[in-house]
């Protein structure tokens, strides 16, 4: 039987977010997860934004590759195609770098449905430069960087996912630990593209979305006679948006991932490639 458990996943270091921040929970539930998949930490790689939320960077064990803000899912594409083998692949960010500076690599990552799991920490503030507006703060918050009230309209993260045509997408919430564990574990486990965006509320910078305030809205799917496999309904879910708001997996499909359409990359990662008869000796004589 395998001896693998959470303590395999930490690290040195011990987390430095505020007590009481949404962070510590998602972090947990990862490393949960990965346990319950029974997947080693040299099994598994994480690519990281800049914000409070990718200070997990320092926190999880694993193959880590921390990049800039707003990047974190370029190089969790690159490592799928370079490694079929590796048994997971997750991405996080926060709303700030993911649905602002980000937004056009996650649109893309929808549409070519990679193999990884995305995974979003959604506090709506910009955290780690002390609370300014973020793309998915509502419409009228009052935060330092709109001291009027926000005069934008919130990105709305599922639908996003969903008319860029992602094959899985879901919510979960950090006050909801066990709930969020499973849907790691389904994000994993999902062949393709998988988006996962989490309420994580800011205890610090966001006096609005906090943990009660959510408390009184959520509510699981799985608790209900919804059934995931229709996009209309999906897309109604997602924008319930007011007094209830739905946790859980709001769509799925399977179709075929991006790696799987390309005879060059199907059978073989590029990793992988035998080189034939080109001689490169020459060229890697200039990198010494
Ligand atoms: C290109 C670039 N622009 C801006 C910044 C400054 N910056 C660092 S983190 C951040 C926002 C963080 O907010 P979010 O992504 O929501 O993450 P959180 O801190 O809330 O987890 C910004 C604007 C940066 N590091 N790089
Ligand atoms: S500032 Fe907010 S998001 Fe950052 S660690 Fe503190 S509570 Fe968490």
């Amino acid at each position: 039987m395998s001896d693998l458990n959470v303590k395999q996943y930490e690290t040195c270091n011990s987390p430095t977010w505020c007590p009481g921040c949404g962070n510590n929970p998602i972090l947990i539930a990862v490393r949960k997860a990965l346990v319950n998949l029974g997947i080693e930490p040299h099994e598994v790689a994480f690519t990281f934004d800049i914000g409070c939320n990718s200070n997990g960077a320092n926190f999880l064990n694993g193959y880590i590759c921390h990049a800039l803000h707003g990047r974190s899912l370029p190089p969790a594409e690159a490592i799928r195609l370079a490694n079929h083998n590796l048994k997971a692949i997750i991405s996080f960010a926060g709303d700030g770098g993911g649905f602002g500076i980000g937004i056009g690599h996650f649109i893309h990552a929808c549409r070519r449905n990679i193999d990884i799991l995305y995974l979003t920490h959604d506090n709506q503030i910009y955290g780690l430069t002390t609370g300014q507006t973020s793309p998915t703060s509502s419409k009228g918050v009052k935060t330092k960087s709109t001291p009027f009230g926000n005069p934008e309209e919130p990105v709305n993260p599922p639908a996003l996912a969903l008319s860029s045509s992602a094959t899985w997408v879901a919510r979960g919430f950090a006050g909801e630990i066990n709930h969020l564990t499973s849907l790691i574990e389904k994000g994993i486990k999902h062949p393709g593209f998988a988006h996962l965006d989490v309420f994580q509320p800011c205890v610090t910078f966001n006096k609005l979305n906090t943990f009660d305030w959510f408390r009184k809205r959520v509510y699981k799917l799985e608790e209900t006679d919804y059934k995931p496999n229709d996009k209309k309904k999906a897309w109604s879910k997602a924008w319930e948006l007011d007094e209830k708001l739905p946790l859980g997996v709001l769509y799925e499909e399977k179709k075929e991932t991006y790696k799987d359409q390309l005879p060059q990359l199907a059978n073989e990662a590029l990793v992988e490639k035998k080189l034939g008869s080109v001689d490169l000796t020459k060229a890697m004589e200039e990198y010494k």
